[in-house]
């Protein structure tokens, strides 16, 4: 099954998005196999964010994702990469649709509320690298046979 690694940035939880946020992917459907709430290390940001290293952004983005806790999160289901990012929005929340997390609630892009794995490859990558095999749990959530 198909999973994907979302994360809460520290913007989200400052403005008490946290509930907001889980509910668009619960009532979405999608199924929560892994979730912590944790400050970010150095290390563990610049890892993270290693494809923007040569970046001029890059000093600010570890900067600012290591500032105040973040959500860190797990999701599975069929599609749940692309969807995620869908409910997500684009990048720059003042373009980002209306009706995505970051086109409802943000304004500013590099403060855009929550981070997802742009494919496959990076989900299978950043869930590796921020969670150990032991904190995921696999379950068969009791779904109507409206959400199957
Ligand atoms: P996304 O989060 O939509 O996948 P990426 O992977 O292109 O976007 O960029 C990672 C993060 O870097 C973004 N979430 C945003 O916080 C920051 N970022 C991207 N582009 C810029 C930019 N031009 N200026 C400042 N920050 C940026």
């Amino acid at each position: 099954m198909e999973r994907t690694f979302l994360a809460i940035k520290p913007d989200g939880v400052q403005r008490g998005l946290v509930a907001e946020i889980i509910r668009r992917y619960e009532t979405k459907g999608f199924t929560l196999v892994g979730l912590k709430f944790m400050k970010v290390s150095r290390e563990l940001a610049e890892q993270h964010y290693d494809v923007h290293r040569e970046r001029p952004f890059f000093p600010s983005l570890v900067d600012f994702i290591t500032s105040g806790p973040v959500v860190a999160m797990v999701w599975e289901g069929d599609g749940v990469v692309a969807s995620a990012r869908k409910i997500i929005g684009a990048t720059n929340p003042l373009t980002a649709e209306p009706g995505t997390i970051r086109g409802d609630f943000g304004i500013s892009i590099g403060r855009n509320l929550i981070h997802g794995s742009d494919a496959l490859e990076t989900a299978q990558r950043e869930i590796a690298l921020w969670f150990k095999e032991e904190e995921l749990v696999s379950w068969q959530p009791h779904l109507t046979p409206w959400l199957q």
